[in-house]
């Protein structure tokens, strides 16, 4: 049973104890949380957790907002990647039944953001099933959209596969805000679950990333077989990147029948609470988006989600290919909450 003489593993200071207080100084957040501590808060009595996780939100998220951000699938399935998860790979085509569909134009991608503008969102991500970008017409036909999502005034995010530096300026240069690119799980599970590319090669995209300027939203799944170690693992190696990533999706894995883990059981609402509080905790100043997974979580476990330290949420009918929660409900728990819309860029709180 842990204790509160145990705070001192919520630092988000030196392990060295600079400060005993779970509220530390934005300068020093740490980098070098090692698996067994964050292991150890992964387990904390969730009462402790969600305590130490909402006083370190308070702290470092004073406005108390949740941005809504809207995602749209421009460019739909045959991908070459054999993700056990992914409904898009081509690997798992004829049991899924998803068809390979081409890039939507530009007009089309537009007009979908406005949409999502108008009915409140403030992100428009744009996902594509590529394992990598290519340089040509298509990209820049994403580079366009990219720059008209901007136009509106909207944060844009794209999710493109690898990309190489010279890609990652070319982004930075049309006023991409943020690039998507997962850890997905541990370094030690990945290879269970995507064999046609490697953890250190998503780790040099996200190198091109911050290198361009353009912000990192980089996170993970949960559900997938995985064990609560690979769960902090996954964590130690998303708070190890320096700086944090500014964004950080947590997925429920959301089992696509004919797709190699169609059949797992649903996430325990609890765990998903616990790997967003310990998010939170390790990476006290990103935005923790509860991500793919929640259509099938009660009101209730979305509220302890909240409380937790999630500050965005996916909002629209639909993921990239799946289902997501209805548009008015949401609305309607972030009143309940009392939580305010993020109106304008986050780096304002
Ligand atoms: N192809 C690009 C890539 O993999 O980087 C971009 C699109 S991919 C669909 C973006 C992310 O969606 C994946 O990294 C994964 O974390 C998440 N994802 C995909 N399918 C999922 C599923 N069935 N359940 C939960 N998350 C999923
Ligand atoms: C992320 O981490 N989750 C989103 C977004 N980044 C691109 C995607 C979730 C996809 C869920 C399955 C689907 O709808 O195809
Ligand atoms: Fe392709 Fe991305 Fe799906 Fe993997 S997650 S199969 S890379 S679309």
């Amino acid at each position: 049973m842990s204790s509160v003489t145990e705070k001192s593993d919520l630092n988000p200071q030196a392990a060295n104890g600079a400060r005993p207080s779970v509220c530390g100084d934005s300068q020093t957040l740490r980098h070098d949380w090692s698996v067994d501590e964050v292991l150890k808060i992964l387990r904390l009595p969730l009462t402790e957790l969600l305590y130490a996780a909402q006083t370190l939100h308070r702290h470092y998220h004073k406005q108390g907002t949740v941005q809504l951000a809207s995602l749209l699938s421009i460019k739909t399935g045959a991908c070459p990647e054999d993700c056990k998860y992914c409904p898009q790979s081509a690997h798992y085509a004829k049991e899924t039944g998803v068809e390979r569909e081409t890039l939507l134009e530009v007009d089309t991608v537009l007009d979908k953001a406005r949409v999502a503008k108008d009915a409140g969102a403030t992100r428009f991500c744009m996902g594509a099933a590529w394992r990598e970008v290519r340089d040509g017409a298509e990209f820049d036909q994403v580079l366009e959209m990219v720059r008209g999502v901007r136009a509106l005034g909207m944060e844009s995010c794209v999710t493109l596969g690898m990309l190489n530096q010279t890609q990652a300026d070319r982004l930075a240069e049309a006023g991409l805000t943020a690039y998507n690119h997962n850890l997905d799980t541990s370094p030690e599970f990945y290879s269970e679950i995507i064999t046609t590319r490697t953890y250190q090669e998503r780790l040099d995209t996200i190198q091109c990333v911050r290198n361009s300027g353009i912000t990192v939203c980089c996170g993970g799944i949960i559900g997938m077989g995985e064990s609560e170690r690979d769960r902090a693992g996954m964590l130690q190696a998303l708070a190890a990147l320096q700086p944090h990533p500014e964004s950080v999706p947590i997925n429920a894995l959301v089992p696509v029948a004919g797709t190699p883990l169609g059949a797992r059981a649903p996430v325990e609402p609890v765990e998903m609470v616990r790997m967003i509080a310990t998010a939170r905790i390790v990476m006290p100043k990103s935005r923790v988006r509860l991500s793919a997974g929640r259509k099938d979580f009660s009101k209730e476990t979305q509220l302890l989600c909240l409380m937790a330290g999630a500050n965005s949420i996916f909002y629209g009918d639909k993921l990239l290919t799946t289902a997501n929660n209805d548009t008015d409900d949401d609305l309607a728990l972030i009143e309940e909450a009392g939580l305010q819309l993020l109106q304008s860029e986050p780096s304002v709180e």
